[in-house]
């Protein structure tokens, strides 16, 4: 690893235009990592423009330089340090831009990563790309300010799960506590983070959950959200964010599902699974994908018909051990 964060620091020195990007509907993790490395080379004395393909949630807006995020530009640079980006799409750029860019700097920690990068610093192991950018820190002796410690602090506290997940390690928390020596201020980035959510949209969640019901002797939960609900609360579908973590919630669930009513009579289904059961496999049946503990997919049809649906999903994966649905 050091080699790798060795010839990172010589290009660095090198050069003097950098684009730093990571993936479209970003995460704390994706905008943390990228303000905190957009930071440094701007620090440094470089040129430095950080791009997204999307925009950034409201509750990112507070920490320091997320104006400077700005949509994606077509076309090439000298260096781009993509960060948080399993494969090279995902930063949004096309294949034709990777080959007017000089040098790509890949820096992640999905397993899944394709090595796309000239320079490739991937670790399977890190709670999170925040966690390697403070590595990085550590490495060149960069002067830490609050403003940079923020910025990777938030970046951990959310792709652990606010230290919940198992990626919460002992050297996980001595970073969180080396960072929260340099004057951070846990509370305000938490609260704004997570606790600043608008009225109408924890009172959607009240009606959402007021809908919570479990099948398949307990085993899956499942809550709705409807466009009459929407109405009620003056909110809009992406209020639901995180919504789907209270199906899951559910003690003696092994499965949480969202249905969200979109459109009249067309529903996007969030599906979230606890441990070892596999959801993406839920979710193919209805021409939906993601990953094993996180998936999603839509269905048409009147709200009792998608319900049975998703059910007759979970039985299925179930290799049909539950034969009734209640
Ligand atoms: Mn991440």
């Amino acid at each position: 690893m050091n080699e790798e964060w060795r010839r990172l620091a010589e290009l660095i020195q090198r050069r003097t235009s950098f684009v730093v990007v990571s993936h479209k509907n970003p995460d704390g993790d994706a905008i943390g990592s990228s303000l905190a490395m957009g930071r440094i080379l701007r620090k440094k004395g470089k040129q430095v423009e950080i791009f997204n393909a999307t925009p950034i949630p409201g509750n990112f807006a507070f920490l320091p330089d997320a104006d400077l995020i700005k949509p994606l530009k077509k076309g090439g640079c000298e260096v781009l340090i993509a960060l948080d980006c399993a494969d090279f799409q995902r930063t949004g750029f096309s294949n034709s831009v990777r080959e007017e860019i000089d040098v790509v700097v890949n820096i992640d920690h999905h397993g899944t990563n394709t090595h796309f990068g000239d320079i490739n610093i991937v670790d399977s192991n890190a709670a999170a790309v925040g966690c390697l950018v403070w590595q990085f820190v550590k490495y060149i002796d960069f002067p830490v300010d609050k403003n940079l410690a923020t910025q990777i602090y938030a970046a951990i506290l959310t792709d652990t799960g606010s230290f919940r997940y198992l990626s919460t390690t002992p050297k996980v928390l001595r970073t969180a506590a080396e960072i929260l020596e340099c004057g951070v201020n846990p509370w305000h980035i938490a609260s704004n983070i997570y606790e600043e959510r608008r009225f109408g949209t924890l009172k959607l969640l009240g009606f959402a959950l007021s809908t919570l019901e479990t099948y398949c002797d307990g085993k899956l939960a499942l809550m709705c959200v409807t466009r009459e609900m929407y109405k009620k609360t003056n909110t809009q579908t992406k209020s639901t964010e995180g919504f789907v973590n209270f199906a899951r919630a559910v003690k003696g669930s092994e499965v949480g599902v969202l249905l969200r009513e979109d459109e009249p009579s067309f529903f996007k289904i969030s599906i979230r699974s606890k441990g070892s059961v596999d959801v993406s496999r839920m979710a193919v049946m209805f021409g939906g994908g993601g990953h094993k503990n996180a998936s999603g997919c839509e269905i048409s049809g009147s709200l009792n018909e998608v319900k049975e649906k998703v059910v007759w999903a979970f039985s299925k994966i179930n290799d049909g051990r539950y034969s009734s649905h209640r």
